[in-house]
């Protein structure tokens, strides 16, 4: 095929078929597009005689939550799978195998994790994952620490930063996060019963000027190769597995920004537990998992990015004593700033997550916006006064209670 055109399900399982040594020669393959995401078609490929099956994903020259009037660059399936496979050697067992990228169809074909779970959906099932921080923290740590400054050559640091420039969906970061959450923008989206609140957000200077900083240095700080939608469903789970997915929007950006996006999904989660935990004490259960959560995603990021600053760093002057403090303490507290970034646009912003706008019961529903707004503006007013993550924890319960 030369020209880019989007798959049907027969091309994709004769583009599956080019993978060596997978399915039996001749054998007959279903497929289903199974794409639930916002940009992308995603097609499960399988062979039902022996079970083996392949994920073939192939990006849209536009964004589908809106439809064609937006388009996006293909180049984002190359990021993708670039990302993908600099993930997997940092972190083999936290990322699907890629089996190969075809950049002119924008495709990438990948290991089939559908014994998985998304994330997001398990959380809304009120699923335990006992793994889950400990796997995170470590893929933070080594996927941040060892594309930074800090843990790679730096002149090859500048040659793969190349790699990653990915100006269109930055923007779309940069706009439906950092801009159309604070202005009456046609891109937002929320329901009529907190429109004191989303407008609320309109005015608020104090909050404005946070924002401002977290989104400059969104814009300018090129410290690591971020993931760069790190949310709840682009990770699958499972109690004893996790796997990251999905880094179309990989760039190099502030390490909290990540961070800030897995714990921003805890706690988004931790708002809709008002419909999802049925009654006080199972709510009060489910969220100090998800508590707990946040601060060991948090502790285990520490203990290993400390952990390659003593043993894996490069740059000999930033062994100056108490330097790695500094560096910690402004990646926790972009991380903080970050989390509320994002769990605002879920409430208010183009695109919503499922915890929240599955809930059945519309006062419910608006209980859980209120919370999760009130969470994520607290957060980013005291983003650059926070010294431990125990104080994103006593911010959570005070605005809780
Ligand atoms: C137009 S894309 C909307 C959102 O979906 C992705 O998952 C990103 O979070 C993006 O902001
Ligand atoms: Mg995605």
């Amino acid at each position: 095929m030369a020209e880019y055109r989007p798959l049907t399900e027969q091309q994709a399982i004769e583009t599956a078929r080019t993978i060596e040594h997978l399915f039996t020669p001749g054998a007959e393959l279903t497929c289903r597009e199974i794409g639930d995401g916002n940009l992308n078609l995603v097609f499960h490929i399988k062979e039902e005689a022996t079970g083996k099956s392949v994920i073939i994903k192939q990006a849209l020259p536009y964004a589908k939550v809106v439809g064609e009037s937006w388009p996006l660059t293909l180049d984002r399936a190359r990021i993708e799978s670039e990302a993908l496979i600099l993930q997997g050697k940092l972190c083999p067992d936290l990322v699907p195998h890629v089996y190969f990228h075809d950049s002119v169809q924008a495709i990438t074909a990948m290991e089939d994790l559908s014994g998985h779970v998304i994330m997001r959906q398990g959380l809304m099932n009120r699923t335990v994952y006992p793994r889950f921080a400990e796997d995170i923290g470590l893929f933070l740590a080594k996927t941040l620490f060892f594309t930074s400054d800090l843990g790679m050559n730096q002149q090859d640091k500048k040659l793969q930063q190349g790699r990653f420039i990915n100006p269109e969906l930055c923007k779309i970061t940069e706009d439906l996060i950092f801009d159309d959450p604070y202005t009456n923008s046609p891109n937002n989206n929320y329901e009529a019963h907190i429109k004191d609140a989303a407008e609320a957000l309109w005015t608020d200077r104090e909050l404005h000027l946070e924002v401002a900083r977290l989104r400059h240095r969104f814009l300018t700080q090129t410290q690591a190769l971020l993931h760069g939608d790190l949310h709840t469903g682009s990770i699958f789970a499972l109690p004893d597995s996790t796997k990251v997915i999905d880094p179309e929007f990989a760039y190099y950006g502030p390490m909290g920004f990540d961070i800030g996006a897995v714990i921003a999904n805890l706690l988004l989660n931790y708002a809709g537990q008002e419909w999802w935990s049925k009654d006080e004490a199972s709510r009060a259960e489910f969220r100090s998992f998800l508590t707990s959560s946040v601060r060991e995603v948090w502790n285990v990021f520490e203990r290993h990015f400390r952990e390659y600053w003593s043993t894996s760093l490069v740059d000999r002057i930033s062994a100056a004593p108490g330097f790695v403090d500094i560096y910690v303490q402004e990646v926790l507290q972009d991380t903080v700033g970050y989390a509320g970034c994002k769990m605002v646009r879920r409430i208010v912003g183009l695109s919503h997550v499922a915890d929240i706008d599955k809930i059945e019961d519309s006062a419910v529903r608006e209980k859980a916006q209120r919370l999760a707004l009130a969470i994520g503006t607290s957060l980013i007013k005291k983003h650059r006064g926070v010294q431990s993550i125990e104080d994103v924890l006593e911010a959570v319960q005070h605005v809780t209670k």
